[in-house]
């Protein structure tokens, strides 16, 4: 926990915790839609890890930018996309915000800063880098944020940008989401030598621990190091240690993870953790179920909003996408 005069006002807190409860309520909603068939394709759910994105976008600009994962429904909202926007692309429909056409991986909204959600491990980060160099290429005062999990740690494209990043001091920070697993295995199983911190350590990055379920200790580390990299400091590394409560994918049923183990990390739950700092200090509990309640109610009429939605015109099937089909197209 920061120092106390360091720590963000109770209104701010209440802020962040509005922003976590609609992740929340988003991925309940887009668990649920799949299994009633609404979605095609796959869902990962960010459920347990709200905290991470919700601190760090909390000091970014619109102008900044956001690349993303596999899981990246949070890191959206957070950075200000839409979520009736997100949920109509989840569901394939006009107005979402690739029109229907990317669905859960391709979330991206450039007016916001958002590059996207990215279904290969590790690109979003190598992206990441590059917008970094054109930033500091137009001399803007933006900063890029490139999340990923500690899975991403042992893809060889990582350090290739970390390596990038350092030698041309570039406006990133990099965030490491480690939930502790990759798919199905342990990531400590599948890893060589030192784990993540020690080997971004070896790029002379800076590097910053924080318990990612702890929202007023995740907004406290990534402002100092935002800050760092916006006054020209380079590319700063926050490593967050949360857990994904549900599988990897929506259909994951996880079996190859104790249920003891997960019932234990779900009592350490980002939202009731930010919930307890702020009864501590002196928040009405009905203001903080209040929170709860409308964005279960603003993330319900994106789902209402997705499902009266069009599908797109069939016309519009080669538009915007990079394949313009041509002759051997059907
Ligand atoms: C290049 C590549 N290899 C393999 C995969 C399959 N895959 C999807 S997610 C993932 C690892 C996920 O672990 P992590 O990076 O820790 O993210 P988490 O799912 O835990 O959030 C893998 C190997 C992929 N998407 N891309
Ligand atoms: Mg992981």
């Amino acid at each position: 926990m920061p120092p106390t005069q360091d720590l963000p006002s109770p209104e701010r807190v209440m802020e962040l915790l509005h922003t976590m409860c609609l992740i929340r309520e988003f991925e309940e909603a887009a668990g649920l839609a799949l299994a009633a068939g609404h979605v095609r394709g796959s869902v990962h759910q960010y459920t347990g890890q709200e905290a991470i994105a919700t601190g760090v976008c909390a000091h970014l600009q619109r102008s900044d930018y956001v690349a993303s994962h596999h899981r990246g429904h949070g890191h959206a909202i957070a950075k200000g996309v839409s979520p009736s926007r997100m949920m109509c692309e989840l569901f394939g429909r006009a107005g979402g915000t690739s029109n229907g056409k990317g669905g859960s991986m391709h979330i991206a909204d450039f007016a916001q800063g958002m590059l996207g959600a990215n279904g290969v491990v590790p690109d979003g980060v190598t992206m990441a880098v590059g917008a970094a160099h054109a930033i500091k290429m137009q001399a803007r005062p933006d900063v890029v944020v490139a999340f990923f999990g500690d899975g991403a740690m042992n893809r060889g494209p990582l350090f290739e940008a970390f390596n990038w990043a350092k030698l041309f001091n570039l406006p990133v920070l990099f965030v490491c989401e480690d939930n502790g697993y990759s798919v199905t295995l342990r990531t400590r199983d599948v890893t060589g030598g030192p784990p993540a911190v020690g080997r971004v350590a070896a790029f002379g990055i800076p590097v910053v621990q924080v318990n990612g379920n702890d929202v007023v200790s995740v907004h406290h580390a990534a402002g100092d190091l935002i800050g760092k990299v916006r006054a020209g400091g380079g590319p700063q590394f926050l490593h967050a240690s949360t857990y994904r409560w549900y599988g990897h994918l929506a259909h994951d049923k996880g079996l190859y993870r104790d249920s003891l183990e997960v019932a234990q990390a779900r009592q350490d739950d980002c939202l009731l953790n930010a919930a307890h700092w702020l009864t501590q200090r002196a928040i009405d509990t009905e203001r903080i179920a209040s929170i709860r309640q409308a964005s279960r109610e603003q993330i319900a009429q994106a789902v209402e909003m997705a499902l009266q939605a069009p599908y797109p015109e069939v016309a519009t099937a080669f538009t915007e996408v990079q394949d313009t089909g041509g002759p051997e197209w059907p």
